[in-house]
């Protein structure tokens, strides 16, 4: 599929679930933009520039993939990069109500922008990233569910 699209979220911290729908999206469109967002129920463990580098160090080796951060509203950010999908993953049905809700109301703001949804891989259907951090505080093994940069990173959040 030609074109670009903005693979949304808050990467707090980016897991291998997160990497796993970026580089399917990257097979699928040419450009991907990896975009950090506010999600003004979360309070994130790393701040927008932590979170930005470990996103671009793991997704360094992708060469479609642009990784950015925007303050304001995702639409508005799809618009400014002539984007004309958002690129969004589906773990359980947990999942389902929360993005049904936000891509009803991105196609309020704008109706020109599709969303796709890519089903998540199965070994990673349980992978979030709070569980990640949850795991990492008490010094749980995360190597199977992060990059090491990012499992370095949480190591050196929680001094472990
Ligand atoms: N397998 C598959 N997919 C996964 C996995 C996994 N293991 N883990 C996460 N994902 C998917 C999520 O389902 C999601 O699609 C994406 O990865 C990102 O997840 P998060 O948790 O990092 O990001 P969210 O859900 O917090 O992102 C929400 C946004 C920041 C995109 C949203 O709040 C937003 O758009 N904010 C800006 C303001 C705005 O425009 N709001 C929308 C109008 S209401």
């Amino acid at each position: 599929m030609k074109g670009i699209a903005v693979c949304p979220g808050s990467f707090d911290p980016i897991t291998y679930g997160h990497l796993d729908i970026i580089k399917r999206g990257a097979k699928v469109f040419n450009q991907i933009h990896v975009v950090l967002l506010n999600n003004s129920s979360k309070n994130p463990l790393f701040t927008v520039e932590e979170r930005m580098e470990l996103i671009k160090e793991v997704t360094k080796d992708i060469p479609n993939v642009v990784v950015d951060s925007y303050q304001g509203l995702l639409v508005e950010y799809a618009k400014s990069v002539e984007a004309s999908a958002l690129i969004r993953g589906l773990r359980a049905v947990s999942d389902f109500e929360y993005e049904m809700q936000i891509t009803s109301m991105n196609r309020v703001l704008n109706d020109e922008i599709e969303t796709f949804f890519v089903m998540t891989n199965n070994q990673y259907s349980f992978l979030s990233s709070s569980i990640v951090k949850e795991v990492a505080k008490y010094n749980g093994d995360i190597s199977d569910l992060v990059p090491p940069a990012v499992r370095m990173a949480l190591q050196e959040k929680f001094s472990i």
